[in-house]
C-alpha cells in the first residue's frame, strides 16, 4: 500500500513536471530583407515556409525595429532597451574598407571591428532565459562585437557558430579577406566553402536534436539576404540550385534575382527548422518569432511600397515584417495592425519562458503575447529613433515625424523635416508639417523628452555617452 502511494506520488510529480515544462523558443532574424516575402504581398518571392508560418500564426503589419541598420537594430532587440540606452546605437565596423583599404592583421586587431562591442554590463535575452533553465545558442550574425568578452558564450549563450562582425562572404566566411567565422570562442576554418545559410541551418537543426528533451532557446540571426562583404562587383551569392526556382520568370544573371534566391535559401533553412520541430513532436510546444532587422537595401524586384529603405528614418527602413507562431497559444492565420516593436522581443521571450526580468534594469518594451492573442490592444503609443547625422524620427500614435539629411548621407546636416499621418498615409507621401503645426510641435516635444531620458540613463559604451 505504502509503495503504491509512493508510485502514485511519483507519477503525479512526473505529470506535473511535463505540464510545467516551458516552451522552446526560436527567434529568427533576417538581414536587410524588408517586406520581401510572399505572405506580405511580394508575389515574386518564393517563401513557402515563412508563408506557412504566417498561415499558422500571426502576421504583424506595424512592427518596428530600433534602427534601420543592422547593429543597433540587433542591440535593441536582444537587450530589450533602446540602443541609446544600451550604448550600441551605431555600427561596429571598419569604415576604411569603404575606401578600398585592406587591413593588415595587426591593424585589424586594434580596429573598431575587433575592439568594440555591446557593453558587458548589458544583459541579453540569453542571460535572462538562462535564469529559467534554458539552454541557449546563436547560429548566424551576432554583430555585437568579436573580442572574446563580447562573443555569445560570454553573453548568456551556451553555443555559437557564426560571425561576430557585421557581414561575411557566404562561402569563404571572410569579411573583406579577414577570416571571421567562430565556433564558440575560436575562429574556425573547418566549414570554409559551405554556404553560410546552409551552415547555420545545419547547426540549428543539430542544436534542436541535441536539446529536444529540455527547454532550449535558439537564436537564429541569418546574414541572409544581406549582400556579401567581399570586393566582388555583384555581391549577391546564392547556390545555383536555388536560383533555378526563379527561372524562367526572372533572369538568373540579374543581382535582383540572386537576392530573391538568397531569401529563398533562408526560407528553406527555416523550413527545415520547422520540419525538425515537427519530427521531434515539439512544434506545438515552441514559440517561433521571425522578423527582419531593417528594411531592404535599395530597390529590388517589386515596387517599393513604403518610403525609403535601409539607413532611412522612413517606414521602409524601420517597419519590417513580423511573424509569430505558437499553436494553441497564438491564433492561426490572423493579422494584427497593432503598433509593436523589437523592444518587445525580450520581455515576450522572458514571459513565455517563465523567466523573471532582472530587477534594476529599465526595459523599454512589454510582453507581446496578450496583444498577439487579441486579448488587449498594444500598450505602445510611441517609439523613437536617432541615427547620428542621418535621421531622427518619432512615431506618436499615428503621427510620424522624420528629420533627415538631403541625401540620407553622413556629413550633411539633417535640415529637412516632415510629418505624416500614418493612418491615412503609410507611404509617407503627404507632408503635413506646414498644415499641422500643433501636431508637429507635440511630436517633436515627445522626441526631445525621450532624448533627455536617454541622456539621463546610466552611461554605456562603446561610443560616446549619449
Ligand atoms: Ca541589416
Amino acid at each position: 500500500m505504502r509503495r503504491l502511494v509512493i508510485i502514485a506520488l511519483w507519477s503525479l510529480a512526473a505529470v506535473t513536471s511535463a505540464a510545467a515544462r516551458p516552451p522552446n523558443l526560436v527567434y529568427i532574424v533576417s538581414d536587410d530583407q524588408g517586406f520581401d516575402l510572399a505572405c506580405f504581398g511580394s508575389t515574386q518571392f518564393v517563401t513557402p515556409h515563412l508563408d506557412r508560418m504566417a498561415a499558422e500564426g500571426v502576421r504583424a503589419t506595424n512592427f518596428y525595429v530600433t534602427a534601420s541598420v543592422c547593429t543597433p537594430s540587433r542591440s535593441g532587440a536582444i537587450t530589450g532597451r533602446y540602443p541609446q540606452r544600451n550604448g550600441t546605437y551605431e555600427m561596429i565596423r571598419n569604415n576604411m574598407v569603404n575606401y578600398g583599404h585592406r587591413y593588415t592583421k595587426s591593424e585589424y586587431a586594434i580596429s573598431p571591428e575587433m575592439t568594440l562591442g555591446l557593453d558587458v554590463r548589458e544583459l541579453t535575452c540569453g542571460d535572462v532565459l538562462r535564469t529559467a533553465g534554458y539552454r541557449n545558442a546563436v547560429f548566424g550574425k551576432w554583430d555585437l562585437g568579436q573580442a572574446r568578452r563580447f562573443l555569445p558564450l560570454q553573453r548568456g549563450f551556451d553555443g555559437f557558430v557564426g560571425h561576430g562582425n557585421n557581414g561575411i562572404d557566404y562561402y569563404t566566411h571572410e569579411r573583406y579577406g579577414v577570416p571571421s567565422l567562430f565556433r564558440g570562442n575560436a575562429l574556425s576554418l573547418a566549414d570554409k566553402g559551405t554556404y553560410s545559410t546552409d551552415l547555420f541551418r545545419r547547426e540549428a537543426v543539430a542544436f534542436i536534436r541535441e536539446n529536444h528533451a529540455r527547454p532550449f532557446f535558439l537564436y537564429l540571426p541569418f546574414n541572409a539576404p544581406h549582400s556579401a562583404s567581399n570586393l566582388e562587383k555583384d555581391s549577391n551569392q546564392v547556390p545555383a540550385a536555388i536560383l533555378k526556382k526563379y527561372y524562367p520568370a526572372l533572369d538568373p544573371a540579374l543581382p535582383a534575382t540572386k537576392y530573391a534566391g538568397m531569401v529563398t535559401a533562408m526560407d528553406e533553412a527555416i523550413g527545415e527548422v520547422f520540419a525538425t520541430l515537427r519530427e521531434l513532436g515539439l512544434d506545438r510546444d515552441t514559440l517561433v518569432i521571425f522578423h527582419a532587422d531593417n528594411g531592404r537595401n535599395g530597390a529590388r524586384i517589386d515596387d517599393i511600397r513604403l518610403r525609403g529603405g535601409k539607413s532611412s528614418g522612413f517606414e521602409g527602413g524601420l517597419r519590417v515584417p513580423f511573424l509569430a507562431r505558437w499553436p494553441g497559444v497564438i491564433p492561426s492565420g490572423k493579422t494584427t495592425h497593432a503598433f509593436i516593436t523589437a523592444l518587445e522581443i525580450l520581455p515576450t521571450l522572458a514571459a513565455a519562458g517563465g523567466a523573471k526580468l532582472p530587477a534594476g534594469v529599465t526595459y523599454d518594451g512589454f510582453d507581446l503575447l496578450p496583444v498577439l492573442q487579441g486579448k488587449i490592444p498594444s500598450p505602445r503609443r510611441e517609439m523613437f529613433w536617432d541615427f547620428p547625422d542621418v535621421y531622427q524620427a518619432a512615431r506618436v500614435d499615428n503621427w510620424k515625424w522624420v528629420s533627415f539629411t538631403p541625401r540620407g548621407r553622413r556629413g550633411e546636416v539633417p535640415d529637412k523635416e516632415e510629418l505624416f499621418d500614418l493612418a491615412a498615409d503609410p507611404g509617407e507621401k503627404n507632408n503635413l508639417a506646414a498644415g499641422q503645426p500643433a501636431q508637429l510641435i507635440s511630436v517633436k516635444a515627445r522626441f526631445v523628452a525621450w532624448q533627455a531620458e536617454m541622456a539621463a540613463s546610466e552611461p554605456r559604451g562603446p561610443f560616446r555617452d549619449y
